[in-house]
């Protein structure tokens, strides 16, 4: 980029994609390219078997107990919306009550918004301290009987907060109240047990996961899913179709309108057999070292602010820098070759509540070195310069 090295740090946004990858989609077209569910053909029978095998590493990989249990999206974003829509809506009456944080992406936030004011139901806000952990004791207060729903996310994609999602699940559940767990930020950094977790919904984004964009999943707990009624409709979702009456597959089909994205669905499988070689212990421990060392780092530079610092954080290292626009920042870091985000992040209330506009972020992932972080410290001392 720009003759330079390219220093990747934009991974909160989407990831690069290993060689495993590309070979994976490569190799589907090549050989086993028909569509799924439908042809006694072999090339049909053989996408169907890429594409539901898949479907069982994504099973394996959230530690769900049923392949039934995953359902294939477009990414995060679809999966809450079908949450939103097919579980929440016909449970959400006048007066009822959403309950989501004050960092969540706008994805977790305005399906709801449209969905409250549809059903004339109130958007509650758990409440966020300076640091950027969510109030534990307001979260306890806000949930209420009339609270049908709870969408939190495990690791803020602006502040790179871990929220404590299993204990607050237990909270919750504790009054009867089902959890939806935005994991788009946590897929690619954590290890993670739905079973363990015992949320409700667990949505995700290959694309964050070094997979391809366009194929995400959802998790649900299979007497949820069960009870829910399709979100989208069409083809191979139906068990019989008369214009009198259309019967549904089980899920997770019926929620799977149309062809699906087969190989988006194989190279996501690959991405993440690619991270389970790889072991979510040294992901973490890379990852924990390249976040400490961007933050001592960012600080030496004169009036440099991290925007979150709570207490358990992933991935993302959100800053300002005193007198320089964080885009100014992000251009000049994109002449050196490094890539950072510049902006809300789509989290425009999180920089509301810490008074900012816009935040530079530099996120990492399994591929980024010491070097590259010496190369973003670079790059911030020359934006220093230009703009002193
Ligand atoms: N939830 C969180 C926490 C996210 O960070 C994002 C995307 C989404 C949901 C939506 O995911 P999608 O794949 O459906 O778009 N976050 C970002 C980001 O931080 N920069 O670009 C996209």
């Amino acid at each position: 980029v720009h003759g330079r090295p390219l220093v990747y740090l934009d991974n909160a946004a989407t990831t690069q994609k290993p060689t495993a990858v590309l070979e994976a989609i490569d190799a589907f077209y090549r050989r086993d390219c028909a569509n799924v569910h439908r042809g006694v053909h072999t090339l049909s029978q053989r996408a169907t078997v890429a594409y539901e095998s898949a479907r069982t590493a994504v099973k394996r990989h959230l530690g769900a107990r049923d392949s039934r249990e995953i359902v294939f999206t477009r990414g995060t974003t679809e999966a809450i919306n079908l949450v939103a829509w097919s579980f929440v809506r016909p449970r959400l009456g006048e007066g009822d009550e959403v309950l989501i944080s004050a960092m969540e992406h706008h994805s977790n936030i305005v399906p709801w918004q449209l969905l409250c004011a549809e059903r004339g139901a109130t958007l509650r806000v758990i409440p966020i301290d300076d640091r950027g952990d969510v109030i534990l004791e307001e979260y306890e207060r806000l949930l209420s009987e009339r609270t049908r729903i709870v969408g939190i996310t495990w690791v803020s994609n602006a502040l790179g907060t871990v929220n404590p999602v299993r204990e607050m699940i237990a909270t919750a559940h504790a009054k009867g109240i089902p959890v939806l767990v935005d994991a788009a930020q946590a897929v690619p950094h954590l290890a993670v047990d739905v079973e363990k977790l015992d949320c409700d919904f667990l949505a995700f984004s290959g694309h964050k996961v070094y997979g391809p964009t366009g194929i995400g999943a959802l998790y649900g707990k299979r007497a949820h899913l069960l009870e829910m009624q399709p979100y989208q409709s069409g083809g191979d979702m139906i068990l019989s179709v008369s214009f009198e009456r259309t019967v549904y597959q089980e899920p997770p089909y019926r929620f799977e309108a149309g062809t699906p994205n087969i190989a988006g669905a194989v190279g996501l499988a690959a991405a993440l057999g690619y991270l389970e070689g790889i072991g979510h212990e040294a992901i973490a421990d890379h990852e924990r070292r390249l976040l400490d060392e961007a933050a001592a780092k960012v600080l030496e530079l004169p009036g440099a602010r991290l925007i979150g610092t709570a207490r358990h954080r992933s991935g993302v290292l959100s800053f300002v820098t005193n007198g320089i626009h964080p885009h100014d920042v992000g251009t000049i870091l994109d002449a050196e070759g490094v890539a950072v985000r510049a902006g809300h992040h789509c989290a425009q209330p999180v920089m509301k509540r810490y008074g900012v506009s816009a935040t530079v972020r530099a996120s990492f992932g399994i591929y980024n070195s010491s070097d590259e972080i010496d190369a973003l410290a670079r790059g911030l001392r020359k934006a220093r310069e230009v703009f002193s």
